[in-house]
This record gives C-alpha cells, sequence and structure tokens, in this order.
C-alpha cells in the first residue's frame, strides 16, 4: 500500500528505490504536500540499509511543470519571507547521501527543471522539454536554476533561456551536457535509470559515497581545495575494508564481495 498521495514509492531492482511523482492532473506541478511527500520518501531510502541508489522519476508527459502556480498566486513577499517559502523543498536533496538519478520525460519546467538538476545523474528522453519560464509568471527560478543551470551550461545559454523563459528539448540537454544520456523513449530512459542505478548499487557503498561527495564537491569550491579534499578521502579510504576487498579481488581475479565497511 502506498502511504502517499502525490508520489508512488517502490522497489523493484535490489538495491534500487524508485520514486514516482504522481499527480496526473496537475502534470506533476510541485505542491508543498507533494515535496514533503518527496523528501519524507527520499530520507527514507536514504537511512534504508538495503537501498544503495535512488531513481526519480515522473510519468511520460511531465516530470514536473514546475512549482504550483495555483498554491502560489496570492503568496505575498512577507508571507514568503516569513515562512520561508520553498526552502525546504530545495535543502533536503543536497543532503541525501546517496546518488539519485533523475528519469526526466515530458514537462521539466520552473522547479521541475530545478528537481532535475538537483539530481547526481540526469538521464531523459530526446522529446523531454526543459526550461525555465519563470519570467514569463513574473518571477525568476527560486530553486537553483540560476545558479546550477548557468553551472551546467555555461552563462550565455542560461540567460538567454532565463531570460526569454524558452524551452530546450532532451537532445539539447544531452549535448549541452545537463544530461548525461539522451533515450529515444521515456520507457527506455527509465530503464536506463534504474540499470544505472542497480550497476551503482552493486559498488562499495562506502566508496560510493565517498565519490558523490568528492564530485559534488567541485561544484562548490574551487580547484586547489577541490583537489585537496579528493586527495584526503582518496587517502581515507585505505582504511576501509572495502579497498583491501576490492583491490585483492582484482588481483585474485575474482569479484568482491563488498562487506561496505
Ligand atoms: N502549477 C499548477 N498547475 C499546473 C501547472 C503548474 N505549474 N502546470 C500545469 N498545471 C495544470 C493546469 O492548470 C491544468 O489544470 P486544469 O486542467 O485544472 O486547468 C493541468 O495541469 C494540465 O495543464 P495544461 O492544460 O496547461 O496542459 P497543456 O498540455 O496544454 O500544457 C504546459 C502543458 C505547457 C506544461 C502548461 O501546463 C504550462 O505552461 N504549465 C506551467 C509551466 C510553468 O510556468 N512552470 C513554472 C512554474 S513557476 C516555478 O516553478 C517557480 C520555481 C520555484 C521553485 C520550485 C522548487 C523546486
Amino acid at each position: 500500500t502506498n502511504q502517499y498521495q502525490n508520489i508512488l514509492v517502490e522497489t523493484r531492482h535490489p538495491g534500487v528505490g524508485k520514486i514516482t511523482l504522481n499527480r496526473p492532473r496537475a502534470l506533476n506541478a510541485l505542491s508543498s504536500s507533494l515535496f514533503q511527500e518527496l523528501n519524507h520518501a527520499l530520507q527514507n531510502f536514504d537511512n534504508d540499509e538495503s537501498t544503495g541508489t535512488i531513481v526519480l522519476t515522473g510519468s511520460e508527459k511531465a516530470f514536473a511543470a514546475g512549482a504550483d502556480i495555483k498554491e502560489m498566486k496570492d503568496l505575498t513577499f512577507s508571507k514568503a519571507y516569513n515562512t520561508n517559502f520553498i526552502a525546504s523543498w530545495s535543502s533536503t536533496i543536497p543532503n541525501i547521501r546517496k546518488p539519485i538519478i533523475a528519469a526526466v520525460n515530458g514537462y521539466a519546467l520552473g522547479g521541475g527543471c530545478e528537481l532535475a538538476l538537483m539530481a547526481d545523474i540526469l538521464y531523459c528522453s530526446s522529446s523531454a522539454m526543459f526550461g525555465q519560464p519563470e519570467i514569463k509568471l513574473g518571477i525568476i527560478p527560486g530553486a537553483g536554476g540560476s545558479q546550477r543551470l548557468t553551472a551546467a551550461i555555461g552563462k550565455s545559454r542560461a540567460m538567454e533561456l532565463i531570460l526569454t523563459g524558452k524551452n530546450f528539448s532532451g537532445t539539447e540537454a544531452a549535448q549541452w551536457g545537463v544530461a548525461a544520456r539522451v533515450f529515444d523513449t521515456a520507457e527506455e530512459c527509465v530503464q536506463g535509470a534504474l540499470k544505472t542505478a542497480s550497476k551503482i548499487a552493486e559498488m562499495s557503498q562506502l566508496a560510493v559515497r565517498a565519490a558523490k561527495e568528492a564530485v559534488n564537491k567541485s561544484q562548490e569550491t574551487g580547484l586547489r581545495e577541490g583537489l585537496d579534499y579528493e586527495r584526503k578521502v582518496f587517502h581515507g579510504l585505505f582504511g576501509s575494508k572495502d579497498q583491501k576487498v576490492g583491490m585483492s579481488a582484482f588481483v585474485e581475479k575474482k569479484n568482491p564481495e563488498w562487506s561496505n565497511e
């Protein structure tokens, strides 16, 4: 039984938690209750020892068509400021320590595009429609669009998209490096994400965690600090059991049996 109203949660492949945004009548518009459920489910998977990776997807028509405009329409500055509107939406995901793969099909607009950009790996289908249309509503992106999208595609392209609100396709997302891979169909996209997630879930979870942290560091610091950080974590992993397991298995031509220790 599903304990949520706006999302579906399942564990199909061993080690892989799957979350499907499921508010079809509003094209998965991101309401407060949807985000509360999403964050709850993500935290549960993060705390669950048998889960190694998380796949986040929507429907074939929409990953998410943005924050819920009906919910925001009458919001005032003072209410937004006093309640720190959407801060909790976007502060949970960066603290999830397990890799999140977004499988994006259909619309990923506004907050939907930003949510996809929060994932560690982004896969999409060629017909996916990304965009930051906030300018057309008289606002700007509020959950990282101006920061993460700019980091991913460069200033000039990000400016053009954010100032005009025009969409970009899944094919363009892959060409520009927003997406790691682009698939012909929605089904292939979700299957591809589940397959990659399974593969990652079979690695040493200790090493996966360290690798995710090290890559994320590169997005937040200068090169010298990032390299120092990477080397310290690299050194630290020689204190792990899985380093011995992995390297002995290579030398003995066996498959490693990870202990995650
Ligand atoms: N909010 C609320 N309802 C929505 C939204 C939305 N963002 N998008 C679609 N819906 C609803 C429609 O109102 C409609 O409901 P109803 O049948 O009751 O009228 C239903 O979903 C189906 O939508 P359409 O009839 O419009 O479907 P179309 O296929 O004709 O069009 C589009 C699809 C092009 C996606 C169109 O729905 C659209 O333009 N949607 C709005 C896209 C948008 O502007 N998104 C940005 C929102 S602002 C934002 O995200 C700010 C970011 C804040 C941070 C978020 C934190 C992660």
